[in-house]
């Protein structure tokens, strides 16, 4: 595929009428546009019109750099917490320390009650069984532990797996491991010029008769492309194959309902919503997983143990060897509720319309190009692009030095890259504390950037 060029202004989703009723939002409707903003000359809607205004609930975005305010344009690497979860860890650690399902003591059932409370949040969220909620260390742990308990268990020679160009190495090694392991055969979704996949290949892939199982992206880290995935999953389960799906970069920004959506495994990471680094979650359909073999052993996930074997304890125990992440469970749990309370649905407006500001702003820097679909309404909060004459690692040092952090690189996704024909792109990803000033912010460092560079 080549690289689609980035866009120019349009605001299609800049007018789009705000959804009323939660809490901590600025309606927008009656307050006037304000004036108090650098907005470039493209905008023509001022800060007011963003439906959510919560940037003093992270504490860590007073900080300056130089006397610079920080600017966290690096959302897709990892969010920033706001003060509920950082509190609801400390009061963890303060008032209910124990470890878990291992004391009768009163503190030992209350630690018990935290953790197991947080699974119930954390599937309620995403519309899952907590019994078939897993926690992991993060969605790599999770996606690992797929494609060694099932995967050494259900995939033999002559078996195929099918994952996606677009992948993070997350859903892309573990896969070739297994293939390797098992004298399997991996095959990847083309990504086309626009950043899709094509569906009509996915069918064809399914038709070879010989797919164990599928396993993509819910949102790409590098393109921002929004996979159709439930239609995805249909086709799959119709082929009588499995569906993994990695929503590390979905569950944070849009809402998602799991079940919905009907894959047989769903993975994501607690740090890049609003959670604690440590935790990420596996959510799995009840009777795979109970056919399943343990991945990690000892512990908690044991029912018995002889000299001679050990049986397993009952879902979702028997995937969480060792002391499980108490406090990071407790920390995700105050998360989702903060997602929850502004509303999953209001997160995603907010973050569509922000990308499609970032979008047009980005428009005005000359020769620069973004990667991926040109509508923010088919992607996630991120953009990723390459500046003519300007190495991307090159551009994120000279936005730090005006207090703006982006992320460059590989993103993980090397594959990705030759297919894109670059070496490296510089990413702005938001999350829901971030305004339209941080993207004036970025594209001002970006021309200022070029200015450094004499382009
Ligand atoms: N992407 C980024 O800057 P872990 O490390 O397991 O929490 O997340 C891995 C992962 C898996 N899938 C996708 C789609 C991801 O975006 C990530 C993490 C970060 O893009 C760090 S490389």
């Amino acid at each position: 595929m080549s690289t689609s060029t980035s866009q120019q202004p349009g605001d299609a989703v800049a007018g789009e009428k705000l959804r009323a009723g939660a809490p901590r939002v600025d309606s927008g409707a009656s307050a006037p546009a304000t004036q108090t903003s650098n907005f470039g000359p493209t905008s023509n809607f001022g800060p007011t019109s963003l439906s959510l205004d919560v940037r003093g609930d992270f504490p860590i975005l007073t900080r300056e750099f130089e006397g610079k305010p920080l600017v966290y344009l690096d959302s897709g690497a990892t969010s920033q917490k706001p003060r509920s979860v950082i509190e609801a860890m400390d009061a963890y650690y303060e008032q209910r320390n124990a470890n878990v399902h291992r004391g009768v003591y009163p503190l030992a059932q209350e630690a018990d009650a935290a953790y197991d409370g947080a699974r119930a949040k954390v599937a309620r969220f995403v519309g899952w069984e907590p019994k078939t909620t897993i926690f992991t260390k993060n969605v790599t742990e999770a996606i690992n532990l797929v494609a060694y308990a099932w995967g050494r268990a259900n995939v033999g020679p002559g078996d195929a797996v099918v994952t996606t160009q677009m992948e993070h190495h997350a859903n892309i090694v573990p896969w070739q491991q297994l293939c390797k392991a098992k004298g399997a055969q991996l095959r990847y979704l083309e990504v086309d010029e626009r950043g899709e996949i094509c569906l009509a290949q996915l069918d064809r892939e399914l038709a070879a008769g010989d797919v164990k199982l599928v396993a993509f992206t819910q949102v790409s880290n590098v393109l921002g492309t929004i996979l159709p995935v439930a239609e995805m999953v249909a086709r799959i389960r119709a082929a009588g194959a499995l569906s993994l799906i990695d929503g590390a970069q979905a569950v944070p920004h849009m809402p998602v309902d799991a079940s919905a959506i009907g894959a047989d495994f769903y993975a994501w990471t607690g740090h890049k919503a609003l959670g604690p680094t440590g935790i990420g979650v596996l959510h799995g359909r009840a009777e795979i997983l109970k056919e399943m073999e343990p991945f990690l052993t000892g512990g908690d996930m044991i029912a018995s143990v002889s000299f001679k074997g050990a049986t397993w304890n009952e879902l979702p125990y028997k995937f969480e060897a060792g002391t499980p992440p108490i406090a990071e469970a407790v920390g995700l749990g105050a998360a989702v509720d903060y997602l929850q309370e502004l509303g999953m649905e209001r997160v995603r407006d907010h973050e569509r319309e922000l990308t499609a500001y970032m979008m047009d702003r980005l428009a005005e820097v000359p020769g620069l190009r973004v990667v991926g679909p040109p509508e923010a309404e088919r992607r996630g909060g991120l953009a990723s692009f390459t500046i003519e004459g300007m190495h991307a690692h090159d551009i994120a040092e000279l936005a730090s030095r005006e207090g703006v952090c982006v992320r460059a690189g590989h993103h993980c996704a090397q594959p990705l890259m030759r297919c894109l024909g670059v070496s490296a792109t510089a990413r702005a990803s938001v999350g829901v504390y971030n305004e339209r000033q941080d993207i004036d912010a970025l594209v001002e460092s970006l021309l200022a950037g070029r200015r450094v560079f004499e382009l």
